[in-house]
């Protein structure tokens, strides 16, 4: 992609629009960013950065009505129906997404893995499997590092394991990985989306331009999401926790096997030798068999990687023991499905931090799963009042309200005994309390460190 003397929009200015920025300037073009803060509500360095960098700031403001770009790159958390979106659509020649950005700048292949839950986890996996099988590697993508930055480095021997969000799939044109991955699909982000089936169809645009050379692999046991295999150009390879399939990944007799095109049954390694716990995650764990296997990397290095993966940051992280208690930092649940998996893997005597930001899901399923497995729920943020209203209509009572997760770690300190388990998985985004999940679930590890030296 030349991008010399090329003018270009740049909406939003946090991880993603900063990177697009920087590397647009690198590659010579003529760079002017838009962000919906005011002047006074941005930090300095970045003010300061996009003022050095950039040809014109807009701050609060959009360009000038008479202004053409040649291209706009719009960061994944601006709504296509923001204005900033339809200036875009109007005056600039093409609107994408930093994905689709990095992807045209890229030499190599992506491996692009999405889903509703399970992505963070099965990402980092794919990216251990692929670095232990001694390939140039990069993981990027909604995982926290934007794919521009890899996009700079790569060659022709380079795979990308790409986590990729419906906020990013709505704004690619040819983005095109040779694998492409749908975990699972329930109800998410319906308040960008609108409804389940939008949401559906931005993240079926993960295999859009994908030919029958390449592979989608895809969840058996997720109706919703297995459906979405049905208009899609590449080979269908399922993978099943629960069904001995035909064709693609599953469990036989305690075992990880993928049977391939050619009737050949392939053993990867034994469920024992998975170390994250719970059933989704040996889901994940069938996806990224799959993925690495159709990627052409030998089964004994799938299975090396598989061993050693002790797992993410704020994804059920066990952080400390205090007192016979275990807490475990799940800062990654932000939906009820994230936090539901959570409470299955963790089973029982649960003391759970749930609440935050405002997603328009509904909380009944969520509410239903905490009889029997949570002994009390401590709600913050905006929805508290939802999930109250919604473990009502369940019929569990054993909940109470408490200020921040200051207030709800106190609480649970107080409440925990011996054997018990205090985990924080909210069910919810950050985005109330917190800039992201990941301050959150720092948060939550500084309180556990602070307990630990009362
Ligand atoms: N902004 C506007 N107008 C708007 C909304 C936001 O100008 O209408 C501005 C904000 O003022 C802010 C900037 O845009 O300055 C923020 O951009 P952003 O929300 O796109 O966030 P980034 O910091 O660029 O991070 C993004 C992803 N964020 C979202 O999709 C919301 C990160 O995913 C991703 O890690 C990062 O790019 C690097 O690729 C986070 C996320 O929460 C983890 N993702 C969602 C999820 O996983 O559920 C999809």
């Amino acid at each position: 992609m030349e991008l010399k003397d090329k003018q270009v929009l740049v909406a939003g200015m946090g991880k993603s629009g900063l990177a697009a920025m920087r590397v647009l300037k690198q590659e010579g073009a003529r760079v002017f960013v838009y962000d919906k803060e005011d002047p006074k509500k941005v930090s300095d360095e970045i003010r300061e950065e996009a003022n050095n960098t950039a040809e014109g700031c807009y701050w609060g403001v959009l360009p000038e009505e008479e202004r053409r770009f040649d291209f706009m790159v719009i960061s994944p958390g601006i709504p296509l129906t923001e204005e900033i979106a339809g200036y875009g659509r109007s005056h600039c020649g093409e609107l994408i997404g930093e994905l689709e950005l990095a992807y045209r700048l890229s030499k190599g292949s992506y491996i692009a893995i999405t889903g509703t839950n399970g992505k963070t986890t099965t990402t980092s996996l794919v990216g251990e499997i692929l670095k232990k099988a001694g390939r140039k590697t990069f993981v990027v993508g909604n995982i926290g590092e934007p794919v521009v930055y890899a996009a700079e480095k790569s060659d022709e021997e380079t795979w990308f394991a790409a986590e990729v969000s419906s906020f990013q799939l709505e704004t690619v044109r040819e983005f095109h990985p040779v694998v492409s991955a749908m975990l699972n699909l329930t109800p998410d982000h319906l308040n960008r989306h609108g409804t389940f089936e939008e949401y559906g169809r931005a993240k079926a645009n993960v295999y859009k331009n994908q030919t029958k050379e390449d592979y989608f692999i895809v969840n058996w046991d997720n109706k919703e999401g297995y459906q979405l295999a049905g208009g899609c150009p590449a080979l269908v390879i399922p993978f099943s926790r629960k069904d001995e399939l035909e064709e693609g990944c599953f469990v036989k007799d305690g075992r990880i096997v993928i049977r391939n095109l050619q009737d050949r049954e392939v053993d990867i390694c034994g469920l024992e030798d998975i170390q994250i716990p719970g059933d989704h995650n040996v889901e994940n764990v069938l996806a990224a068999a799959a993925m690495c296997y159709y990627a052409g990397v030998a089964p004994e290095d799938i299975a090396r990687g598989i061993r050693e993966f002790e797992g993410v940051e704020h994804r059920i992280e066990f952080v400390d023991e205090i007192g016979g208690v275990r807490y475990y930092n799940d800062s990654k649940g932000t939906n009820t499905d994230a936090s539901r998996k959570a409470l299955e893997a963790l089973k029982e005597n649960i003391i759970l931090i749930a609440g935050g930001y405002d997603k328009k899901e509904n909380m009944l399923p969520f509410a239903e799963d905490l009889k029997g497995r949570v002994r009390h729920l401590l709600l913050m943020g905006v929805t508290a009042p939802d999930i109250a209203k919604a473990c009502d209509e369940a019929g569990f009572t054993e909940y109470s309200f408490r200020k921040d997760l200051e207030e709800c770690m106190e609480a649970a300190y107080e409440m925990a005994q011996p054997g018990d388990i205090v985990l924080l998985s909210p069910a919810c985004a950050s985005w109330d309390m917190y800039p992201s999940y990941e301050v959150r679930g720092r948060h939550f590890k500084e309180l556990v460190a602070r307990l630990k030296t009362r």
